[in-house]
């Protein structure tokens, strides 16, 4: 199996001075996690035969290429921060690959430094022996580990003490000296308490989106190398780190995955006709085709709007047929397939509903209402039963703090109209 990996441009840290230009590098390495070898994919309700082995193969090739850019890019060792191996996902497969992607590197005399945490398996378990000496699992007593360089420099790395899903700054004792220093953790992070512990770089591991919470320091977490599901669009991979001798950091993201998720959103209104849409929708799979750069695509849509067209797509039926008639295209082998067809339903419905003398007119009316003047938190809360069970609601509505209005407007609407309708809709 061949995994290629595509790199990207890099991102630098504030530095201590503000926005500097970067030296030569006297460290350089990949930081990679959330690999979940053994994990399989989720979230398809039917799939061709075609796409089985490319998907069962692609967390393996994914973390290929990643070892296949630590040896193309000459790192000085590669760090893992958690989610590696977990052990119900353990067969004999991810851990022989494992050791296999290791080797590669052990032959030139590339070292892994893996911290523990997540699901990855305790410091003390067997099969870690059948990992060659290169590999350092960092946790517990074992979590530190002065790396050094050729030019006799030596740069330290701290893994967390437990495995833990949070980075707790308590954990992680302030830098005192002059050392390049490297803090590896697993879990959600509070960029403020950590930022004043002197670390050079926070490695982080077990966010599977790619995302720095600081660049002063950098506190970063690489993101899974390989999606898993519709809910992880876009491109996946690692992330190549450089630091030079003023301690200042770049990273640069390097592309991995070796099949590509993606969601794309249509905007449709009432003068949008079929082929209009078939036609957008053919238009975002080209550009997809592109950035996922030969890899196959498995594609969710999300078509918001109102309209006619939006209306008669409001059935299973409907959106079924519509996935069958875009998976009917021949893109030429393995290269496309649509996963779901999800219609964001308008809360619009036939005019003559909205005169009616019946329930539904009137839900349909204070619905118009609503939609029209929005709804604030005081408006709601008085609908809100009283006692445990309406602050159990309130909390849970608090909880979704963040979400569209409008999407849960229209939500209401439809189970409204739903519930409203009886048998013949
Ligand atoms: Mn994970």
């Amino acid at each position: 199996m061949t995994g290629p990996y595509q790199a990207g441009l890099g991102d630098q840290s504030l530095g201590t001075s503000g926005k500097e230009a970067m030296a030569t590098p006297i460290f350089k390495c990949v930081h990679a996690s959330d690999l979940h070898l053994g994990q399989v994919f989720s979230g398809m309700d039917q799939m061709p035969v075609d796409f089985l082995d490319p998907l069962l193969d692609a967390p393996y090739l994914a973390t290929e290429s990643i070892f296949t850019a630590a040896l193309t890019e000459d790192v000085d060792c590669v760090l893992l921060t958690g989610d590696v191996l977990s052990a119900d996902e353990l067969g004999p497969r991810s851990l022989v690959f494992l050791v296999e992607q290791c080797e590669r590197l052990a032959v030139r005399g590339i070292p892994v430094y893996w911290a523990l945490g997540g699901d990855d398996p305790p410091l003390r378990w067997q099969p870690a022996s059948l990992l060659p000496d290169s590999v350092h699992r960092l946790g517990g007593k074992d979590r530190e580990i002065l790396h050094q360089l050729q030019n006799g420099t030596e740069i330290r790395l701290l893994g967390p003490s437990d495995q833990r899903a949070v980075v707790r700054p308590g954990d992680y004792p302030a830098v005192e000296d002059e050392r390049i220093s490297i803090a590896l953790g697993y879990g959600s992070a509070s960029q403020d308490a950590l930022a004043e512990l002197g670390y050079h770089y926070w490695a982080l591991g077990g966010v599977h989106l790619r995302e720095t919470l600081s660049r002063n320091p950098t506190i970063h977490y690489a993101g899974t190398p390989q999606g898993r599901s519709p809910a992880d669009s876009g491109p996946r991979g690692c992330t190549l780190l450089e630091i030079d001798a003023e301690g200042l950091v770049q990273t640069s993201p390097i592309v991995t995955d070796a099949v590509r998720w993606n969601t794309f959103a249509v905007e449709v209104d009432s003068e949008t006709s079929h082929e209009a849409l078939y036609g957008m929708m053919q238009e975002q799979i080209s550009r997809g085709l592109v950035d996922a750069a030969s890899r196959p695509l498995l594609v969710t849509w999300k078509i918001n709007g109102a309209g006619s067209l939006v209306r008669s797509l409001q059935t299973e039926e409907a959106t079924a047929r519509l996935l069958a008639q875009l998976n009917a295209v021949d893109h030429g082998g393995v290269s496309v397939w649509h996963v779901a067809v999800e219609v964001l339903r308008p809360a619009e419905y036939p005019a003559k509903w909205y005169e009616e003398e019946t329930i539904r007119g009137e839900f349909l009316r204070s619905l118009q209402l609503v939609q029209q003047e929005g709804l604030s938190q005081a408006d709601w809360e008085e609908h809100l039963p009283c006692g445990e069970e309406g602050a159990e609601v309130a909390a849970r509505i608090a909880r979704q703090e963040g979400i569209d209005p409008e999407l849960a407007i229209k939500r209401a609407a439809d189970l409204g109209v739903h519930l409203l309708s009886g048998e013949d809709h």
